[in-house]
């Protein structure tokens, strides 16, 4: 057997569901442990390598992964199900899936370790922490005015379940709340919302642009030259949702020029960030490797074993991916 890959002691006796699972992801093994534990009567198989995954996918009716080598797709001639391991399905969406596999997705378990990573960020700037740490370690005693994030106007691109956390969370701050997005659903949770064709008159009003949006043919590099121009220059903008929905190019020239002031960013248009991006080195930039909202085993598991249920009763999907909206 292919290392990384294995099948329940159950499937191996022949005493088996019918149902095959793959899981495919960096952690795959992982995963896999805890849905064989709560399933014994499922064929579940672990895969890491797109080449630990070729000799399983023919055979997969479900798959329970995150950044699955869409070039297999071809042969998944049994898939009927992709659950996603985590919130963005934009390569699940942008590959060759045949119309009746379902693709759902997880959400509402990232609105709350993303909005603390917002205002982590947020807070270390406005309160001067690497400054004071700085007096610290150079043993002085010189008072400071830190700023504050009370009065400042934050707005949040999409209001979906973690754009709404962030929204919450920025109200306990006493912080003036803004919001854009395609639809007015949530459009009551702020002081003031802004439909997808006022970019402009939005992101030039903020004092904080947090981009908090699925990546879709409609939001891909909606933050360009035209939108990063309209930034003032005390203002920032901070990214947790997909490097793509900023031009990076047009990002690199517009803080060289002080348009937005500086930039937090835990996504990018190549991931990893390559050591020669100019990002790295630009004062006002603070660069995370995509660590604002990491998906933990067991809630995931739990979602899609929640899911599973869903699916082997023939009922609703939670979490659904509506391919034509892109997520
Ligand atoms: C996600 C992510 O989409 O981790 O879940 O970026």
């Amino acid at each position: 057997m292919t290392k990384g890959v294995s099948v329940t002691d159950q499937t191996m006796s022949g005493h088996d569901a019918g149902i095959t699972v793959l899981v495919y992801g960096k952690q795959a093994e992982a995963y896999a442990a805890r849905v064989r534990e709560a399933r014994g009567d499922l064929r579940v198989y672990a895969a890491s390598t797109p080449s630990e995954a070729e000799p399983w996918i023919d055979e997969a009716e479900v798959l329970f992964a995150w950044r699955f080598p869409v070039e297999l797709f071809d042969r998944a001639r049994r898939l009927r199900w992709i659950q996603s391991m985590g919130a963005g399905v934009e390569d699940l969406v942008e590959a060759h899936v045949p119309a009746s596999v379902r693709i759902t997705r997880v959400v509402d378990q990232f609105g709350p370790p993303i909005a603390e990573y917002v205002f982590a960020e947020l807070l270390a700037r406005v309160r001067r922490l690497d400054h004071a740490r700085a007096l610290q370690r150079a043993h002085r005693w010189a008072p400071f005015y830190p700023g504050s994030l009370a009065g400042q106007t934050l707005g949040v691109a999409g209001l979906g379940s973690i754009g709404q956390e962030i929204v919450r969370k920025a109200r306990a701050f006493d912080m003036r709340v803004w919001g854009l997005s395609r639809t007015a659903g949530h459009a009551g949770e702020v002081d003031r919302h802004f439909g997808p064709d006022a970019w402009v008159e939005f992101a030039s009003a903020v004092d904080v642009l947090v981009l908090a949006l699925p990546l879709t043919p409609s939001t891909r590099h909606v933050v360009d030259a035209r939108v990063l121009g309209a930034m003032s220059a005390e203002s920032l903008l901070v990214n947790v949702g997909r490097g793509a929905l900023v031009r990076e190019a047009d990002l690199i020239e517009a803080l060289s020029r002080g348009h937005p002031g500086g930039a937090i960013l835990d996504v990018f248009e190549t991931e990893p960030l390559p050591p020669e991006s100019p990002l790295w080195d630009m004062p006002g930039v603070t660069i995370t490797p995509h660590i604002s909202g990491p998906s933990r085993t067991e809630p995931v598991v739990a979602w899609f074993l929640a899911n599973l249920e869903r699916f082997l009763a023939g009922r609703a999907l939670l979490g659904e991916v509506d391919r034509a909206r892109g997520y």
